[in-house]
């Protein structure tokens, strides 16, 4: 695939938020996957070098309490849960390079602390007291705004005022050259509400943040990073789940692929994580001397009926259930078409199964029957594509590499919508039965380019669907109609 003339840089590299492993991913984890799967496609396409990275960040208090509550080791109970990660990635046709751990001592740990100790040698980690109410039951501070009735909910116990000693990071020191930074997209923060929203956070002064905690004798050894040279504590989640971005490409061990892929091109995120994302670990990055990402696009939630999906209220929607029925195409067609990039957005079962019945079934896919059965019929073989054949357009590529996926998707549904319109005045399955030799000539050449349209329609699609592209692309090299695309469900 080519697009528009424009400096093609030859590596690409892509990350997501590392989910945690204390549940099942459900359909908001699937959403930001499909987003970051579409971007690799497209960038792959590109003849771009891509480096996709996916990830799960577990060494938290609330793994060992979900272990614990499954009655398992934790590190037993993490590898069980990964597994369903990976499995829902390969049923959604989630193409990343990488999966990293942060239980993976050979991989992230030495990342995690070699970047401790540059923040270290630049004089931004101190150890301090912090106060606070700590919950016996979770072996973890609390806030008071966890509270129900001055009791934690979870243990039913009130908290401890309690002081101890951690590692702070300089985070305060940073804000104006953070400020300074992402006001002039150095750092690009996509959409422009959440540069604003970044911006006037940082301007209200940032504080110094807790890097460590001591060592909880309940954590496995495998659990929780040692800070380096100080064995009694270990890292706190911004050091520990920050820096897989790094140390997945092997920064502090064997660093040939940091070498060629940092800095990020693009980390994905929701919006719940956006200042983790702009502000604590651009200031990590500025304190030990390294590159920033070029830019964070932060993408909105998904709600289902315009409610946080909740068990309670018995709309959550499990990702597994919806591909199993309608099958990873129409999912992640759903996701990337019907769901703004920028904003929440809504599904229910009702409005997925109309826009798959509406767009897939008498959509694309009644058009690509129809289209492959004429040619199948009538064409003496396949019709041999041209290089311009599948281009994509200017247009399309414009909105992918500016994360508008809904507006490029409206872009083939249009292509689609002017192939159906072609049909329907053009007539070439009736003129094709015609007498006349030269009625018939024409109808043979607007079936070639009605097989044209799909291939540029299948070259389109193969970021957002590409196992629908690739059956289409087949049917056409073969010149036969292919199974049921989306069958009437
Ligand atoms: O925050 N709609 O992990 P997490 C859309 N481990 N996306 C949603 C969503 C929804 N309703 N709910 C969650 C963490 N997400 C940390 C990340 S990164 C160094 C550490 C997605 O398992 C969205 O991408 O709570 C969000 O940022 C992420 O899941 C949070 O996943």
């Amino acid at each position: 695939m080519r697009t528009r003339a424009r400096n093609v840089k030859n590596t690409f590299y892509l990350t997501t938020p590392i989910f945690y492993p204390n549940a099942k991913l459900h359909l908001g984890h699937a959403y930001t996957m499909t987003l970051a799967d579409a971007l690799a496609r497209y960038h792959r396409r590109n003849d771009e070098k891509v480096h996709f990275l996916a990830g799960s960040d577990e060494n938290t208090q609330k793994m060992v309490d979900a272990a614990a509550k499954a009655g398992a080791e934790p590190i037993a109970f993490l590898d069980g849960i990964v597994q369903n990660f990976m499995k829902l990635y390969a049923s959604l046709d989630i193409s990343y390079d990488q999966f990293i751990r942060t239980t993976d001592t050979n991989v992230h740990w030495p990342g995690a602390q070699a970047l401790w100790e540059l923040l270290l040698a630049a004089g931004d980690l101190y150890k301090k007291e912090y106060e606070g109410l700590y919950c016996v039951g979770h072996e973890a501070f609390i806030t008071d705004k966890d509270l129900v009735d001055g009791k934690c909910p979870d243990h039913g116990t009130e908290p401890e005022q309690l002081r101890e000693e951690n590692y702070f990071f300089r985070l305060s020191k940073y804000a104006d050259a953070l400020r300074e930074k992402i006001a002039s997209d150095e750092l690009r923060i996509v959409p422009q509400s959440r540069k604003k929203e970044i911006l006037s956070f940082i301007s209200g002064g940032l504080e110094d943040v807790s890097f460590s905690r001591p060592r909880r004798s309940s954590w496995p050894r495998g659990l929780g990073i040692p800070v380096p040279g100080d064995d009694s504590q270990v890292m706190y989640v911004w050091c520990d789940a920050l820096a897989n971005y790094i140390s997945a490409l092997g920064f502090g061990r064997d660093d040939a692929l940091y070498q060629e892929f940092w800095p990020a091109d693009v980390h994905i995120i929701g919006k719940d994580i956006l200042r983790f994302h702009a502000a604590i670990w651009p200031a990590m990055l500025l304190s030990a001397g390294l590159p920033l990402p070029k830019t964070l696009f932060v993408h909105g939630f998904i709600t289902s009926g315009g409610k946080k999906m909740s068990k309670t209220l018995g709309n959550v929607i499990d990702p597994e259930d919806l591909i199993d029925t309608y099958g990873p195409d129409a999912v992640r067609y759903f996701l990337l078409r019907h769901i703004s990039p920028f904003e929440d957005g809504d599904i229910t079962r009702e409005g997925f199964k109309e826009a798959y019945t509406a767009n897939l079934t008498n959509g694309l896919g009644n058009l690509v029957a129809r289209v492959m059965k004429l040619a199948e019929e009538h064409l003496s073989g396949p019709v041999k594509l041209a290089g311009e054949d599948t281009i994509v357009s200017g247009e399309f590529a414009e909105k992918v590499e500016t994360f508008r996926f809904n507006e490029a998707m409206d872009v083939v549904f249009e292509k689609i919508a002017v192939a159906d319109v072609f049909m329907t005045e053009r007539e070439p399955y009736k003129k094709i039965k015609s007498a006349d030799a030269s009625e018939k000539e024409v109808a043979r050449r607007d079936i070639e380019s009605l097989v044209r349209q799909l291939a540029s329609i299948a070259a389109h699609l193969a970021p957002a669907m590409p196992a629908t592209s690739k059956a289409i692309l087949a049917a056409i090299r073969e010149n036969r109609k292919p199974e049921n695309l989306f069958p009437r469900l």
